[in-house]
């Protein structure tokens, strides 16, 4: 299957990643959208009019599928009735499928975007399960310190101090929803003893459940397609993607 996905930079690999663990070779666009990085704090008239050119886009790429690997984007279209039906493919929402790994009981702190936050799909979606329980925390600082490479050592430490020396052993459940805070997940696990929800996880189970996505073997190929910084891109994505098997194209593109 021809498969889309799309983030604002690096963050939406962490869902690519098990995408291609789990269902092998299909036809992949990875749209990183870097030239407009970090999402988080811009304008939401800006991103919604950016979210029009990255859907048409794609749409023009003839894609069956595409996933949302973006949870601002996702809070995006819930909240400002952005219609996705208008285009050929189905449109992957990775808000309501990370609120399926949540149990009626739990109780949750959502770490994501200030406009993750601000939008409130994650809250609306968690009410509408009655779960009531919910703290929500913006973290700005993660996705330029993930975009700039720092994944460890003192600077990235000092920051997830900042916004995380709080939280140990209030909630059940942490959801990482920003796709780019996964790769901080073994840091992010020594100030939780909550088990931790990586919405990539809920988009496999749907994949596997709703869509019936085979797996299919064979050489998996990638295609990258950066609005911005290729080669800051290339970088990155080659630290994070080291373990995986596949043929890497990157292309630079505009919107
Ligand atoms: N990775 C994106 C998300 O899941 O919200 C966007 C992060 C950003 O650009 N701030």
């Amino acid at each position: 299957m021809k498969i889309g996905l799309f983030d604002s930079g690096i963050g939406g690999l962490t869902v690519l990643k098990k995408v291609i663990e789990n269902f092998g070779n299909h036809e992949y666009f990875y749209l990183a959208d870097n030239l407009n990085v970090p999402y988080g704090s811009k304008p939401i008239s800006f991103l919604r009019e950016n979210l029009k050119n990255i859907l048409s886009f794609f749409q023009t790429m003839k894609v069956e599928l595409l996933i949302s690997a973006c949870n601002t984007t996702d809070s995006i279209v819930k909240k400002t009735n952005f219609d996705t039906k208008n285009y050929t493919f189905t449109y992957v929402s990775i808000i309501e499928n990370a609120v399926k790994k949540i149990g009626r009981n739990d109780s949750v702190l959502l770490l994501a975007t200030e406009n993750t936050i601000n939008l409130g799909a994650y809250k609306e979606a968690l009410l509408n399960k009655k779960i009531v329980k919910i703290e929500e925390k913006a973290c700005p600082l993660f996705v330029p310190l993930i975009e700039e490479g720092y994944w460890d050592g003192q600077m990235a430490e000092s920051v997830l101090r900042f916004y995380l020396q709080d939280s140990k052993s209030k909630y059940q459940k942490v959801i990482l929803g920003c796709t780019h805070y996964p790769i901080l997940e073994n840091q992010i696990r020594k100030y939780t003893n909550s088990s931790i929800v990586d919405p990539a996880d809920g988009i496999v189970d749907f994949l596997k459940n709703e869509v019936n996505l085979d797996r299919l073997d064979g050489k998996i190929k990638v295609n990258y397609l950066v609005t911005g910084n290729i080669e800051k891109f290339k970088f990155l994505s080659k630290i994070f993607m080291k373990d995986v098997k596949y043929h890497p194209i990157f292309k630079k593109i505009q919107l």
